[in-house]
């Protein structure tokens, strides 16, 4: 083994360990991934292998797409850098880009090291009665403009986070279930990739992007989506759907022209798969909306109640 990043994998956000095999002095020199669903097992093994061996090396997970998995990026000894884009389950056996140029790579890192794909957005999280304090983001962080907790602004030395990873820490002192986080920051659609050499006679390297990630939200769009069942429904309706990050959660039962019929429901859900039952019992017969809002996104389907 020479190098390990450790962050969630898939779409199903499982934390994992990338590890880079090195096989100059033994042992088989693949890139493997080793999931943990739950508690870190006493062994297990790999659930993802790169099919190239080598001196693998320096190794990074960064959603380099935009598109809420992480992404597997990968250098060796004298060897060029790799980036294998995370799928629903690990990393895509390909690699979608490999790098021209080859050197020593120690350490990666991906930075807007020329700021010219610098993005603002805000995203909200609510403490639950897990007081959790630690909040996992859509987008790797370039920077930190502000977080305030419910109603007040809170200093830097209250919270923290890596720069190119997607989550941020809020000190668990100041913050109570039922607390509203906001936090505002920047990411990046340019990313640039960093990659320190250990090979005196070639220097270090700068990836300058030039690739605009401009279909984002579509792709995101498009991933994201509900089943209402059964429908015609009669007492009681299931709204089924998939978190691919924490984030906020409405679902509102409304009229034909959007005003509710029912109090809303509002949560701040986990990963993974959610069923959300809906109490349709005493409404007239007919045809309703239900208005479903996840990370930002909402999207409308017909209900028939009877
Ligand atoms: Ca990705
Ligand atoms: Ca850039």
């Amino acid at each position: 083994m020479n190098s390990l990043d450790m962050g969630c994998i898939g779409q199903d956000q499982t934390m994992g360990i990338v590890f880079t095999g090195n096989n100059q002095l033994g042992g088989d020199g693949k890139v493997k991934l080793y999931t943990f669903s739950d508690e870190i097992p006493s062994e297990s093994d790999a659930v993802w292998s790169s099919t190239v061996s080598g001196y693998w090396s320096g190794v990074l997970l960064h959603d380099v797409d935009l598109d809420g998995i992480n992404d597997l990026i990968y250098g060796g000894w004298w060897l060029p850098v790799n980036i294998h884009l995370g799928n629903s389950d690990n990393f895509d056996t390909l690699s979608s880009y490999t790098s021209l140029t080859s050197s020593v790579v120690e350490a990666i890192q991906v930075a807007d090291l020329d700021k010219d794909g610098m993005q603002d957005t805000l995203e909200s999280f609510v403490v639950d009665e897990r007081d959790n304090s630690v909040f996992w983001l859509k987008y790797p962080v370039e920077f930190i403009n502000s977080v305030v907790v419910t109603d007040f602004g809170i200093g830097s030395g209250y919270y923290c986070y890596v720069p190119g990873k997607n989550w941020l820490s809020v000190d668990k002192e100041i913050v109570a279930n039922g607390d509203t986080v906001y936090i505002s920051y920047q990411y990046s659609n340019k990313g640039d990739i960093v990659i320190s050499n250990w090979d005196s006679s070639i220097g270090n390297y700068i990836f300058y992007n030039d690739t605009t990630l401009t279909t984002i939200s579509d792709h995101r769009k498009k991933e994201f989506d509900f089943r209402v069942y059964p429908n015609p429904a009669h007492n009681e309706a299931f709204v089924n759907f998939r978190q691919m990050g924490k984030s906020n959660v409405t679902i509102s039962l409304c009229d034909l022209n959007g005003r509710p019929v029912r109090k809303s429901y509002n949560r701040n859900l986990p990963a993974g798969k959610h069923s959300v039952a809906l109490n349709v019992n005493g409404l007239p017969e007919g045809l309703y909306l239900v208005k479903l809002t996840q990370g930002g996104f909402t999207k409308t389907k017909k209900i028939i109640i009877q």
